[in-house]
């Protein structure tokens, strides 16, 4: 059984990585950070997601004992129409430590003159493995879809109540986590990661 770490300190993060990998039947066991040493606070100072999760991955490396695999997870929601932002901001559209509420509101007033298909955005997850004899590699999930004029749905997290995912009618807020979990960014990032993990150790 090997063990992966995961570089994160978000909870929702967290649960849905671990759901897709524990249904995967992969012999991976999976350690969140929090639950090994405390994710310390990253500056996420680089200006790609790719840059950003293999800042977590190393930095969380580093923490921990030789032989350790590291997962970390940089994603974003970027628009169209306000050329790719929130982007690597994400998390901190409307100001440092803001609330999932607080980006939402600013950009739906960003987006207020934006109407029908000119709302399109994209989620982008890169998720970035290091290993203990000193690879990295790293894995791109897309979900394309469009921001709704209001906020619906308690599912999720992030942007998810403005997100209405292309061939859907609801957000990820309204739509079943099942839904989510078999289509999103971080989902189709996770599914190349397993196949490449499962050709590396399942046999
Ligand atoms: P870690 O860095 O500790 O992993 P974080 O929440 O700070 O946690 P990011 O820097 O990658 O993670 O920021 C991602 C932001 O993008 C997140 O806070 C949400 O606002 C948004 N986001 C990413 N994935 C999302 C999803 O599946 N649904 C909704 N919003 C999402």
């Amino acid at each position: 059984m090997k063990n992966i770490y995961l570089a994160t300190s978000n909870i929702n993060k967290v649960q849905e990585l671990t759901d897709i990998i524990n249904s995967s039947g992969l012999k991976i066991n999976i350690a969140t950070a929090m639950a090994r040493v405390n994710m310390p606070v990253i500056e996420e100072t680089a200006d790609t997601f790719s840059g950003n999760a293999k800042l977590k991955a190393y930095t969380f490396e580093e923490l921990t004992t030789k032989n350790t695999w590291v997962l970390a997870d940089d994603s974003g929601l970027m628009v169209d129409a306000i050329q790719g932002n929130p982007g690597v901001y994400s998390s901190r559209y409307a100001k440092d430590g803001a609330s999932d509420s607080e980006n939402i509101n600013k950009l739906l007033k960003n987006l207020k003159d934006i109407d029908g298909i000119k709302r399109s955005a994209r989620f982008v997850c890169i998720l970035a493995l290091i290993g203990s004899d000193g690879f990295e590699i790293t894995f791109k999930g897309v979900c394309k879809g469009f921001i709704a004029k209001k906020p619906e749905g308690k599912n999720g997290f992030g942007y998810d109540p403005i997100f209405i995912p292309e061939g859907h009618t609801q957000t990820f807020g309204v739509l079943d986590k099942s839904i989510k979990s078999k289509i999103s960014h971080r989902a189709r990032a996770l599914t190349k990661l397993i196949c490449w993990l499962g050709s590396k150790f399942n046999h």
